[in-house]
């Protein structure tokens, strides 16, 4: 067990601009949840804080795009987005916001903090303008080609599809969010955090990070290192965010960069449980344990500025850098703060073999789930678990939902819970039997000693972030109290020998209770179901040394723990998918710039026919490429396409496609290519093939 005297543990704050989806989950919140749960059972002095991001372009353009003010976005979507958190069982001890006073002194201080030690330098650039939105275009407001990996759609900060930190003058055809123009450079004034100068500190102390921090987050960090750091500005022209403080000199106008101010924001929610809980008035802060009442308001200094705590940031991959190197940085140049002890960022959870997309509604919403599902946080937080994306991107499905609620939870922990209730009802009116530990064969042993063994596997499992093998664990655990049931048969075993049923049902009734102590940090809705029929002391880890249900305890009626999911129900959540998918696809797209003028006689030089792809195989040596034979009509070509990330063999062989074919010949990886397939791209990046039923080889115009 680490042994750190208290522990911070913040996850990400999630953008006030809408609603939370299982995604959000998966990604930060359940691991931190079950890491901050079971941290407390162990009795440790934790904090465990979070709130709503309210500033920056995503709540800014949220509000132009709906008509309304960002304040009315941010009140609209905190409120959603913390009731979700609450009724979910998100046990933060704060859920805090960024629009709050005590963040404004927070992040101003931090700013003065910074500046008083020359960790900026200010300077004069050219950035983009938007003329017509009278505004300079940064992060979101503006977006163009990725220069890394060509997506369309990378913002001016950073691109969402391969992870790179950006900045607007990088971009490949840069267009303005708001007005869809291009837009213009003019000259303006930044506070540029030198982060070059930490490259150096913040190698070593990523270095010194590897044999603990999860490879997926370690790689990312080095990259960026290896890269080498650039100065990042950290302050924006706009008229929403905390000022920069009025003391500094031309500053007037600017704001902090959203990035700077949201990984304070949990400073300043610590700050504030703090300040509640020594004025014991209540209006964020929530505290989960008893040891942090009674503080005083001063106390929020340890959690932040004292060597014998451990720090934790929960988050999702794309806020790796920010966390790992931004952040540190600006606590390193404070020469006050701690850094984080460890960063486990989680990858994406991908939704019924697509990405998790809000503006297309390809989404599973936790408000709604929870309208849906009422009391079946647990099933869905099972799900999460068993596909928490930790190492690699996962997917969720109904299906997986369904047989994980089928299988899993009703045939095994369900099951056998149920059969223990039911049987010491039938025979003992519900009392748990005596038992006399001498007449204890060798498998009821082994069967009592698993519980200590599958309890310190979850600790272990949990300690080092790894949830997914703590919910097997636990599964574990109760597969063994089904199979000492389908072993020593109870219900057989009655008739001629009712001793050896009451010691057998009582080691059963023991393995329930342990499966009630180690489920709290990972289904704590069940966990309340179960402490009512074993009375298992809630709040308390395992200790060896204590018989968990006592001989003669009264068991609570039996309640049924986990319902079958019906296919119906699947096939209902399936379609509404579907649905929402064909009805948001017209809106909020961004739509690429339409290109200069061309005359016709331009036009018609390009020869477009009609074709089928009748043949495809891989290029060696190129991930992107396919060699593909295209029936014409007149003739059949080979053609080399760069689709084979999208689409494989198989899929393409038989589709009718339109071909550009007096293209120049090129040779692509030694073939030669005679043509090009014309493709339409989406916003995402998915492309489709533009077909027509003309016969092949027909002129398109
Ligand atoms: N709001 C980004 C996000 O939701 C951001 C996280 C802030 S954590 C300090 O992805
Ligand atoms: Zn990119």
């Amino acid at each position: 067990m680490c042994a750190s005297k208290r522990y911070t543990i913040t996850a990400a704050l999630p953008y006030a601009n809408g609603p939370l989806h299982i995604g959000h989950l998966a990604g930060a919140y359940i691991g931190a949840d079950i890491y901050a749960r079971y941290l407390r059972l162990r009795g440790k002095d934790i904090v465990f804080v979070c709130g709503s991001d309210e500033h920056g372009a995503a709540i800014t353009i949220k509000a132009i795009k709906e008509g309304v003010t960002p304040r009315e976005i941010v009140d609209k979507f905190h409120t959603i987005i913390r009731d979700s958190f609450q009724q979910f069982g998100i046990s933060f001890d704060i859920y805090h916001r960024t629009s709050e006073p005590i963040h404004y002194e927070t992040s101003q201080e931090f700013f003065r903090i910074l500046n008083d030690k020359n960790a900026f330098d200010i300077r004069e650039s050219e950035q983009y303008y938007d003329e017509e939105a009278h505004q300079f275009l940064a992060d979101r407001y503006i977006v163009g080609t990725c220069p890394k990996c060509s997506n369309e759609n990378a913002y001016g900060d950073q691109c969402e599809k391969c992870g790179s930190t950006l900045s607007p003058t990088e971009l490949i055809h840069p267009r303005s969010t708001i007005s869809g123009g291009t837009p213009i450079l003019r000259k303006t004034k930044h506070w540029y955090l030198k982060l070059d100068e930490y490259q150096e500190y913040i190698q070593k102390w990523i270095e010194s990070k590897k044999s603990t921090w999860k490879s997926h987050v370690y790689g990312q960090c080095m990259s960026w290192i290896d890269a080498g750091l650039q100065p990042r500005a950290m302050t924006r022209d706009l008229n929403w965010g905390i000022p920069v403080p009025p003391e500094i000199d031309g500053a007037e106008g600017k704001v902090l960069y959203v990035w700077l101010d949201a990984p304070i924001g949990y400073v300043s929610a610590t700050r504030q449980l703090f300040k509640e809980i020594e004025e014991n008035d209540f209006h964020f802060a929530q505290p989960k344990s008893e040891q942090l009442l009674g503080r005083s308001k001063d106390d929020w200094e340890k959690y932040w500025q004292s060597d014998d705590t451990t720090l934790v940031h929960f988050i999702g991959k794309d806020n790796i850098v920010f966390h790992c190197i931004t952040f540190p940085a600006i606590l390193k140049a404070t020469e006050k703060y701690i850094l984080p002890d460890n960063v486990p960022a989680n990858e994406f959870m991908n939704l019924q073999g697509d990405k998790i997309s809000t503006s297309r509604n390809w989404a599973v919403w936790l408000h709604e789930y929870l309208e849906e599902f009422p009391g079946k946080q647990d099933e869905l937080r099972y799900t999460l678990i068993a596909n928490m994306p930790e190492n690699k991107d996962s997917e969720f499905t109904w299906q997986d939902y369904q047989s994980r609620v089928n299988n899993e939870l009703v045939a095994n922990l369900g099951n056998f819970v149920n059969r223990v209730v039911v049987l010491v009802h039938k025979y003992y009116n519900g009392i748990v039997p005596q038992v006399e530990t001498a007449s204890f064969s060798t498998y009821d042993n082994q069967v009592l000693d698993s519980i200590n063994s599958y309890a310190d596997k979850i600790s272990a499992a949990i300690e080092s972030f790894k949830f997914r093998d703590a919910l097997m664990a636990l599964n574990e655990l109760s597969s063994v109290g089904n199979k000492y049931l389908a072993d020593l048969e109870p219900w057989k075993l009655i008739k001629n020998d009712p001793k050896a049923t009451e010691k057998v049902l009582f080691i059963a009734t023991q393995l329930c209770g342990s499966l009630a102590v180690l489920a709290q940090p990972l289904l704590p809705f069940t966990v309340d179901k179960l402490n009512r029929i074993f009375g298992v002391h809630k709040g308390q880890w395992l200790t060896s040394d204590k018989v968990l249900v006592p001989s003669g305890y009264q068991l609570g009626q039996s309640e049924l723990l986990f319902e079958k999911i019906d296919d119906a129900i699947v096939n209902y959540q399936i379609e509404k998918l579907e649905k929402s998918k064909s009805q948001s696809q017209s809106n909020d797209i961004a739509y690429v710039q339409v290109k200069n003028e061309i005359s016709f006689d331009d036009f018609s030089k390009l020869d477009i026919r009609t074709g089928t792809i009748v043949e495809a195989e891989k290029v060696l040596k190129a991930d992107k490429l396919l060699k593909l034979t295209v029936d014409l009509g007149f003739e059949t070509r080979t053609i080399v396409s760069g689709i084979a990330e999208y689409f494989s063999t198989e899929e393409v062989i038989g589709k009718r496609v339109s071909v550009l074919v007096n293209l120049a010949p090129r040779k692509l990886k030694g073939i030669e290519s005679n043509g090009m397939i014309l493709m339409a791209e989406d916003n995402e990046g998915k492309l489709s093939f533009v077909q027509s039923e003309a016969p092949n080889g027909m002129v398109i115009r």
